[in-house]
């Protein structure tokens, strides 16, 4: 499992030369309620993106183009565009967007796969369904991107074990961009692609912005670059410094003073998914063999169980419906499912649960297995209720 190195900076940096900047206002910036609704607590947020996305998912369908220039989009011969390059395509100078035609005189021997959307929206689903199972707070804004609130702990190595989750249990690599708001996160999630993670401490977001050039900050469209550009006004420190005249003839109203918020680090758009929001959580594992040893199945069951249990109440839910999954060799797909009179969220409850439904479904089918999962759904508000395990039936 290959992570690449993270861009940390170390706390209480200095800021560079002269009086250090005062630190960013406080902001309300992943922040999430605490349980009890008043108080809040500050997390640090992520930004996370899949690498070359379409093209990581047609590799999984074709192994066999590993390692050659691909392309998704249409056909080079008509007036297809390109969707997305593989990072070997890239090399030639490849990407989105760009006529197929030209893709193809810049790499004779690219190979051109047309865009399957239905497969990619699964592909998608899956890795939201990990990220939320590992989230607080998820806020997708695209089919492979989104901001997420952090676990408690060091946010750099909660977002690296996000990273991991998306990649051992959807088989994709992701970027991640670690910081205090939106536009930092994202900008430092494009900073080491593909496979990348950048954290940006807390009070070093406008000395990370600011050598950077003017285009990168989000919101910064090609027409504002050409007359920041005109004006000298080059990289994202440069917008910064601007002063209220200078901005106000460059990018007048509104726009301008939101750009030079945002090329300071400073953003107050909150990650705005609803904790809980997620209908189900799920987890699963691919085997590098199949395995048919019970103990060794119920172990993987139960050890999954103890996520979604900690997920759950991490996000004060609990779940009526638990579900496990089954794929055999020839991929063929089995699930069982069982719902409760009331929601549980504790890991012996539904790894009792995933058991009994795996002993039931491989009763009907006893071969080797190649995955198992668990699923919980019907999740619901925890109430501050201690009831007896209710008597259960199946669905
Ligand atoms: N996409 C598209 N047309 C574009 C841009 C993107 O169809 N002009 C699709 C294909 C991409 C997906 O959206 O795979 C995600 O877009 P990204 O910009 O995140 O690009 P990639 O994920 O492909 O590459 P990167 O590693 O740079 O994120
Ligand atoms: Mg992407």
């Amino acid at each position: 499992m290959s992570l690449s190195a993270s861009w940390v900076k170390s706390e209480g940096h200095s800021t560079g030369g002269g009086a250090p900047r005062p630190r960013p206002e406080r902001r309300n910036l992943g922040t999430i309620p605490r349980a009890g609704g008043q108080a809040t607590i500050e997390r640090m947020i992520a930004h996370l993106d899949l690498d070359a996305f379409f093209a990581a998912v047609e590799l999984h369908r074709h192994p066999e183009l590993r390692g050659k220039p691909l392309v998704v989009g249409g056909t080079p011969a008509g007036r297809g565009v390109v969707s997305t390059a593989s990072y070997e395509a890239r090399k030639y100078g490849i990407r989105s967007a760009m006529s197929s035609a030209e893709a193809l005189r810049r790499c004779p021997h690219a190979v051109f796969v047309r865009p399957d959307h239905r497969t990619y929206r699964e592909w998608s689903q899956r890795t939201w369904d990990v990220v939320r199972s590992m989230a607080p707070v998820v806020e997708q804004v695209g089919i492979d991107e989104g901001y997420l609130v952090l676990p408690e702990g060091d946010p750099g190595e909660q977002a690296a074990l996000v990273q991991l989750a998306v990649r051992r249990r959807v088989r994709l690599s992701c970027s991640l961009g670690v910081a205090s708001c939106k536009v930092v996160a994202k900008v430092a999630s494009d900073m080491r692609k593909p496979g990348g993670l950048t954290v940006v401490v807390r009070g070093g977001e406008a000395e990370f912005l600011a050598p950077l050039e003017v285009r990168r900050l989000p919101g910064v469209g090609p027409k504002a670059e050409r007359r920041l550009a005109a004006a000298g006004v080059a990289t994202i420190g440069d917008l910064a410094g601007l002063d209220d005249g200078r901005l106000a003839s460059l990018l007048p109203g509104r726009v301008g003073i939101e750009l030079r918020a945002r090329a300071l680090g400073i953003d107050p758009r909150p990650v705005s998914g609803e904790p809980g929001e997620a209908i189900s959580i799920s987890n699963e594992e691919t085997f590098e063999h199949d395995v048919s040893d019970r103990a060794e199945l119920h172990a993987e069951l139960r050890r999954m169980a103890d996520g979604l249990a900690a997920s759950l109440r991490r996000r004060g839910l609990v779940a009526r419906t638990v579900t496990t999954k089954l794929r055999y060799p020839d991929f063929s797909i089995a699930t069982r499912s069982q719902t409760l009179n009331i929601g549980i969220e504790d890991a012996e409850t539904i790894g009792d649960l995933a058991c009994r439904l795996l002993d039931r479904a491989l009763g009907q089918r006893p071969d080797a297995l190649r995955l198992v999962g668990v699923g919980v759904s019907g999740l619901e508000r925890h109430k501050q209720l201690e009831l007896p395990l209710p008597p259960a039936h199946s669905a």
